[in-house]
């Protein structure tokens, strides 16, 4: 059986759904971004006959071409989408269509959902990793994960979640770590006891108690956000810290990877008016950039001429 499991590359949500599924199915991992998962989804060849997607948010710009990716799997493959990002109900219906299971569930984590499906296909700690993944997207008081929740030891679970949280916040942009979590957490490996982990996460730690008062003396206000160019911390703390230092709703933090290109990553209290990552992937697409995510947590890519385009579009919505 040739099986294939996509997964979002960036937090513990997508890497533990990705590793149950892998545990489910035994397929590959592709790890991709919300900007490059056609191009990742080429990658799965036409004979594969089992393609399981988790925690992507497709309902995005490049949704057609998404759809044409499904349909061309879907024709031999057995293809399940896993997912909690919003998206609208014709796209549900057009997956469907193709052939495709939806899982979609925007009230719990994607980890949570990848575990209710393949339930009977997994050991009894793959609870732990679906655990993380609530945690650490801040869904651990959805129905499912919040009962889970309370037949598990608490402390135990948010030290391990947040154990690996520290440890991508240090590491996630090295060249193959992501996908050796993937593999040590779907042969049901604690966090804890994955090598490097533990001294990425207090790496981290250390980084991020200072990160505080830098993020105080660089970032800027502007109206009901505040933002900040970062050229060596996670771009999601950054963003969580300017809106305590500031003040305001929403949050946003900028590093250029590739030259001429920010990743930018968007925070906001339940004071925003806006869907964060509905509104920023609109405003990106027309930048020439791309973007999306959840409600109060997103990310988006935009050319570095652009973003004070960005800011001010944004800065008027939210
Ligand atoms: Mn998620």
């Amino acid at each position: 059986m040739k099986a294939f499991c996509l997964s979002h590359k960036k937090d513990v949500d997508g890497l533990g759904s990705g590793s149950l599924a892998v545990a489910a199915t035994g397929g590959s991992i592709i790890l991709s971004d919300y900007d490059d998962l056609v191009e990742n989804l080429r990658r799965v060849p036409d004979d594969a006959d089992r393609v399981v997607m988790s925690d992507l948010g497709a309902d995005s710009a490049d949704f057609p071409d998404f759809l044409k990716e499904m349909q061309r799997l879907a024709k031999h493959a057995k293809v399940t989408y896993i997912d909690h990002h919003y998206m609208s109900e014709q796209a549900k219906r057009k997956l469907r269509k193709a052939g495709v299971q939806v899982v979609h569930d925007t009230t719990e984590c994607a980890s949570m959902l990848t575990y209710k499906t393949f339930k009977d296909q997994l050991p009894e700690r793959a609870r732990l990793i679906a655990l993380c993944g609530a945690v650490t997207d801040y869904m651990d008081d959805s129905p499912l994960a919040k009962k889970m929740m309370e037949k598990a030891d608490r402390q135990f679970v948010l030290l391990e979640a947040t154990l690996l949280s520290l440890a991508l916040g240090d590491r996630a942009d090295e060249e193959g770590f992501p996908e050796m979590v993937v593999a040590e957490l779907s042969r049901m490996k604690h966090p804890h006891e994955i090598e490097g982990v533990p001294d990425a996460a207090i790496r981290q730690l250390g980084r991020e108690a200072s990160m505080g008062q830098e993020v105080k003396a660089g970032g800027t206000k502007m109206g009901r956000l505040a933002y900040m160019v970062t050229s060596q911390y996670s771009t999601g703390n950054v963003a969580k810290l300017l809106i305590g230092a500031f003040d305001v709703p929403v949050g946003v933090a900028m590093k250029e990877k590739q030259p001429g290109w920010y990743e930018v990553s968007l925070r906001s209290t339940s004071e925003v008016r806006v869907h964060l990552g509905r509104t920023i992937a609109k405003i990106a697409l027309r930048l020439g950039g791309s973007g999306g995510g959840h409600r109060k947590a997103a990310g988006c890519r935009v050319p570095v001429a652009k973003v004070d385009d960005m800011l001010e579009s944004l800065a008027r919505k939210v």
